[in-house]
């Protein structure tokens, strides 16, 4: 099959998740993205197959039920449902969601098996090492750190069995040199360069099966072992394409999101290694998605106990806004795309999901369809005028919006998306602003009253259209209110052009579909300090006298991601006197790259090992070809006077408030 040839669907898959708890707000992230991106690529008229599932042959599945005292079968039964249910409620729509215990993929795991195991690159041979049940992987005593598992910092088991062997080593120059020439199958960038020094860093052949257990997938002709849980779970993939009879329309994956955990040792090693061996495409696109971390900075997770879940939030959501169930999962749905970029960490908070709401649902979408739909009802008695010949008001803004979108879907950046249609509703409203329909009616300017009404409830029909992959429940029912139900043939890319509105429908005036938040009241219920007339906006004087800075309110202090960050590395930026490209340590798995304006003020050696106060949430920027990720705080009007440091040590990663 060739590569570079576009198959005819456009396929995308998520991972398939442990049922060992249920949904949180990890999963229902991944989950939810991905189906943002299928309806996007649905929207589009292309033939889309979104696939979602479950990994049901861990030990630790095993060993839950056994905890529990259930049956593997009724445990294994009731997580599938558990999860199809709370993924409805979601919205999220998938075309196929998999069970590893589902038949076809049990003939695809034993048909791969079987002919890597007849091409050598399985082999059998002895396992000596150590095995870490929550990560579910085979560790060698020399990674373990402390007797720990490396990853993860729990206990591992040792192991010693007789077992089958994955060459994955075999790939490694080919892995290096496929990442290198397509920089568009590792995204984002900063993930792409991990998984190169992980690779780099030389690769160890896997152990694919694991002996004394019920449960998994038999290895071929050897039934005394199982295969390992995760080259079972990463055949899913080429299950849902049909392996072994592989649908050529469908292979390869146009895109596959994960975790940024399960990327460098799985996603982008294994998993492309699996399908070199097999002699198939690898996928188009990888993308690695950050993690949500609890306010303690910690990785929000089923076993760490400490889980955000997305429908309580939604239950919450409803309660305190008075909006509906299918408004308040779409509005959770629009905030975590719209708040973090896709790649990078953030930490849930429930005040951040309230303000976007507040300011984005209510006062910028809301805003437009509840003074526009009461001007029709008023003014045209509640019928949308006749067409204009598309050169209406909006012909520039919405051209310009979609090829904005269109670029940046490409990458899968659904922030920018959506602030390219924060843009078209910026330009609505102040439309509305300039135009004064009410003028217009009383001058009895009747025929600008009507153009401008009609390009106005057009550009809310593309509105609706353009947001209906993130916000399906709140696209169909303005579609409602502007009168076009029953023509959701309509909700289509290739309709995003002005002047489509059919003219002479009646419009359905409803209630508001997103109530605003009396934040005061918020606060002041959850006990915040910030309640007390700290919202008070009032310009005071600064020391000096002079200068006039805003007050903020605690809760948008509380935005900021301050973190102790510890100096690992700092390094001239070429031909950028003033900059170091700066290594620090926030306390992550890695550490990150940040520049600096500190080279003039500082020497490398004095910046060496200090304890600084980073911004770790500052959006990511290239400055001078190097991308940075955060921002360290220095003191001083137009240049560092000094830096801000800790006086005494503090382990890197200290929330700072
Ligand atoms: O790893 N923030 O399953 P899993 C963001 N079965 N995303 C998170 C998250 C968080 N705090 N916690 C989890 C497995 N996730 C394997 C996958 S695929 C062939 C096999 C998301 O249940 C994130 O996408 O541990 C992560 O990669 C995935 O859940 C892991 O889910």
């Amino acid at each position: 099959m060739d590569n570079n040839q576009t198959a005819a669907r456009f396929y995308l898959t998520t991972p398939i998740y442990y049922v060992t708890a249920e949904p949180h707000i990890g999963t229902g992230y991944c989950t939810i993205a991905t189906d943002v991106a299928a309806r996007y690529h649905r929207l589009r008229g292309e033939d889309v197959l979104f696939a979602t599932g479950v990994d049901e042959h861990a030990q630790k599945v095993l060993r839950a039920a056994e905890a529990e005292g259930t049956p593997i079968d009724e445990f294994l039964d009731r997580f599938a449902h558990v999860y199809q249910e709370a993924w409805s409620a979601l919205h999220i729509d998938c075309d196929r969601f998999i069970r590893t215990s589902d038949a076809d993929h049990k003939v695809a795991v034993q048909e791969v098996f079987a002919r890597l195991l007849e091409s050598g690159d399985i082999y059998k041979s002895e396992y000596e090492g150590w095995y870490c049940v929550p990560c579910e992987t085979y560790f060698p005593e020399g990674d373990l750190v402390e007797g720990n598992c490396p990853d993860c910092g729990r206990k591992a088991e040792k192991l010693s069995q007789d077992a089958y062997f994955f060459r994955t080593s075999h790939y490694a120059d080919a892995l290096v040199k496929h990442i290198e020439e397509n920089p568009g199958f590792i995204l984002p960038e900063s993930r792409r360069n991990e998984v190169l020094t992980f690779i780099k860093g030389g690769l160890r052949d896997a152990c694919v099966s694991r002996k004394g257990t019920d449960l998994g997938i038999p290895v071929p002709g050897d039934e005394e072992h199982v295969v390992y849980v995760w080259f079972d779970a990463l055949i899913n993939y080429l299950t849902v394409a049909g392996y072994p009879d592989l649908d050529d329309a469908t292979w390869p994956p146009d895109l596959q999101l994960m975790g940024k955990d399960i990327l460098p040792r799985f996603h982008a090693t294994i998993w492309p290694a699996m399908l070199m061996g097999l002699g198939l495409p690898l996928p188009r696109m990888l993308f690695a998605t950050g993690w949500w971390l609890s306010d303690a900075g910690d990785k929000i997770s089923k076993s760490k106990g400490n889980v955000v879940d997305l429908l309580q939030v939604a239950e919450q959501l409803g309660e305190i806004s008075g909006c509906t169930q299918p408004v308040a999962v779409d509005a959770i749905r629009y905030f975590l795309l719209r708040d973090v970029q896709l790649g990078l960490d953030s930490s849930f908070s429930m005040m951040n999901l309230l303000n976007r709401f507040n300011g984005d649902l209510a006062n910028d979408l809301g805003n437009i369809l509840n003074r526009t739909l009461p001007l029709v009802d008023r003014f045209l008695g509640g019928t949308v005028p006749e067409p204009n010949d598309g050169s209406g008001a909006f012909a520039e803004d919405i051209k310009a919006s979609l090829s904005a979108i269109d670029e940046a879907m490409q990458r899968v950046d659904f922030r920018a998306t959506l602030e390219s249609v924060w843009r078209l509703l910026a330009a609505g409203n102040k439309f509305i602003d300039e135009r004064e329909p009410w003028t217009l009616h009383k001058e009895g300017k009747r025929e600008e009253l009507e153009a401008v009404l009609y390009d106005t409830v057009d550009l809310i029909r593309v509105i609706a259209t353009l947001i209906s992959p993130f916000m399906p429940a709140v696209s169909s029912e303005i579609w409602k209110q502007l009168g076009l139900e029953g023509r959701e043939n309509l909700v289509a890319w290739d309709n995003c052009t002005p002047g489509a509105f059919p003219g002479g429908v009646k419009i359905q005036k409803g209630d508001p579909i997103f109530p605003r938040v009396d934040l005061k009241k918020v606060q002041a219920d959850a006990g915040e300090q910030a309640a007390d007339g700290k919202q008070d906006k009032r310009a005071r004087k600064d020391k000096t006298g002079s200068k006039a800075v805003s007050t903020i309110t605690y809760d948008e202090f509380s935005q900021l991601d301050l973190r102790v960050g510890k100096i690992l590395d700092a390094e001239n930026v070429p031909d950028a006197d003033k900059l170091y490209k700066l290594t620090v340590d926030v306390g992550e798995e890695e550490p990150r790259t940040l520049v600096a304006g500190l080279a003039q003020e500082f020497s490398a050696r004095e910046l060496l090992d200090a304890y600084v106060v980073v911004v770790a949430n500052l959006e990511p920027a290239t400055i001078r070809g190097v991308d940075s990720n955060g921002m360290v705080l220095a003191a001083g009007e137009k240049k560092p006077i000094a830096l801000v440091t800790l006086d005494r040590e503090c382990e890197p990663g200290s929330k700072v408030r």
